[in-house]
């Protein structure tokens, strides 16, 4: 199809094609993009005014000390939009800070403190076209893209309670 080819590729097109796929396709998605992401991230850290690392990496701390079943659930009640204590403090950082976050995980895959991928994990093939569609768009808005996908991402804080 002509979108993964197309010049004019529509970043809003790929988050809502990112969001219609299956949960789990999505966070195997992602985690193919963090993996085709290599090294590119840091460089664009301090970009960020409205980031706030403490925060991002306290969120992290506390998912990283749950079980592994555990850590799998959070992510796709993030991605649902369930609501739990932990979907609610995602919910109440800014966007930058929900992306930073989103890559701390992907870091404790890789060091072994959060959940791996299952080995041999196949994504589907509307995923992996997907995914073909965003290593083509540049980098600048591949950011906007993934900043995008997880804002709204988990649930809001209630009102007058603890969060
Ligand atoms: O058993 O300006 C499946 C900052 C199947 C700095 C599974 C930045 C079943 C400021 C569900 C697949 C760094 C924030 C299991 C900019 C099954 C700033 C598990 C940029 C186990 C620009 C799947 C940040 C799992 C950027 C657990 C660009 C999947 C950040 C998990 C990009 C996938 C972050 C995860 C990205 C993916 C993070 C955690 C791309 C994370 C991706």
């Amino acid at each position: 199809m002509a979108f993964a080819q197309s010049q004019n590729y529509s970043v809003n097109q790929a988050v809502e094609t990112f969001r219609g796929l299956d949960v789990d396709d999505q966070l195997a998605l992602f985690w193919f993009i963090y993996k085709e992401m290599g090294n590119s991230v840091t460089p664009a850290a301090p970009a960020a005014s409205t980031v706030s690392p403490e925060i991002a990496e306290g969120l992290f701390n506390q998912v990283k000390d749950m079980s592994h079943e555990e850590q799998l659930q959070i992510q796709r009640d993030l991605i649902t939009g369930a609501s739990t204590q932990t979907t609610r403090q995602y919910g109440s950082l800014s966007d930058t800070t929900k992306l930073l976050f989103w890559y701390l995980l992907a870091q404790g895959m890789d060091s072994g403190t959060v959940i791996p991928m299952p080995e041999n994990y196949q994504l589907s093939s509307s995923a992996q076209k997907l995914l073909d569609a965003i290593k083509q768009i540049p980098f600048e808005q591949q950011i906007t893209l993934f900043r995008d996908y997880v804002s709204p991402m988990g649930a809001e804080p209630s009102a007058g309670a603890e969060i």
